[in-house]
């Protein structure tokens, strides 16, 4: 947790979905400096409500259940859905209904900002030997990545029609520590997940913006200068982890598509079983 608030700025009621999953349990107790309520849910178990918390267990495809989880709030931190490649049934109800009925609700209820836990896989499918950037056309490396690119266009659609501000965060991989040597590229730090989730927030003017989600680290795929108003600016950086990483997986295999292609192993796992 940053021993400082990375921007002042309070918001009344600020939602957080996904409140149980990885990023969700990282996120809660960061964000409650941001706001005055925090409104927690997830289909899953979230646990009791802490002082100054709210919770709210429903199912982004219950169309009238996010309505209610939309009601009374100012902005959204939208980190619910399926996260890895899954069969196409789990991402459609997961990543598209729920993405839709979030933003239709996000409309009736006057909802003004959503912070859209988008991914690094939108453009999994090009090489780690090409840097790329938030105006880079989409490559997704399955439906995962595909129904992320859907909700960048969904977040496109919602701004130009009804004025509904996005910032969609095409994330790296948010842990710890970077496990490989690929997220010495694509790792983004707790802190640094904070840093960019409140700039997203808080940034004045965005409209949907796009930007990806990753440390200051040495090795980078990703140049985020068209984002460059969103006034993220990461401060930590994989390479502490550089030796031991290295260490631990001396060699790569260059005939591996996930050795080439920036989405790694999600270039290769079948949504078919
Ligand atoms: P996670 O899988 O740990 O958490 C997702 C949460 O969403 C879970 O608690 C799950 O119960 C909930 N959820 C799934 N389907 C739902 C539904 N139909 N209704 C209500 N809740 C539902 O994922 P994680 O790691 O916390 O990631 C959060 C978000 O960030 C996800 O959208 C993921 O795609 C995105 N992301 C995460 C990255 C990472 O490094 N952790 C990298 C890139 C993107
Ligand atoms: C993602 O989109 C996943 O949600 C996460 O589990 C990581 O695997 C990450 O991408 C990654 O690319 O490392």
């Amino acid at each position: 947790m940053l021993k400082q608030p990375a921007s002042p700025l309070k918001f009344g009621r600020l939602l957080l979905t996904g409140a149980a999953g990885n990023l969700g349990q990282v996120l809660r107790p960061r964000l409650k400096a941001y706001c005055g309520v925090l409104r927690l849910s997830d289909r899953s178990d979230i646990g009791a409500a802490g002082a100054g918390e709210e919770i709210v267990v429903a199912d982004l495809t219950d169309k009238v259940g996010v309505h209610a989880m939309l009601q009374g709030v100012d902005a959204v931190a939208h980190m619910g859905g399926i996260s890895t490649e899954q069969p196409w049934d789990q991402i459609l109800a997961g990543n598209i209904v729920g993405a839709v009925n979030l933003y239709e609700a996000a409309r009736l209820q006057g909802v003004k900002r959503i912070v859209f836990a988008s991914s690094n896989h939108v453009t999994g499918f090009y090489r780690q030997d090409e840097v790329i950037s938030p105006n880079t056309p989409p490559k997704p490396d399955g439906f995962y990545g595909l129904s992320k690119a859907f909700g960048e266009d969904l977040a496109q659609l919602y701004w130009h029609r009804w004025g509904i501000e996005t910032v969609s965060l095409r994330i790296g991989s948010s842990l710890a520590e970077p496990k490989d040597r690929r997220m010495l590229a694509t790792w983004l730090s707790h802190d640094d997940l904070e840093r960019l989730v409140v700039a997203a927030l808080t940034a004045p003017i965005v409209g949907h913006s796009i930007i990806y989600g990753a440390s200051d680290n040495q090795t980078s795929w990703w140049d985020n200068t068209p984002a460059r108003h969103i006034g993220y600016r990461p401060q930590d950086s994989s390479d502490v982890f550089r030796a031991e990483v290295e260490a631990r997986q001396p060699t790569i295999d260059r005939n591996d598509p996930a050795a080439l292609y920036q989405g790694g192993a999600f270039v290769k796992v079948s949504p078919h079983g």
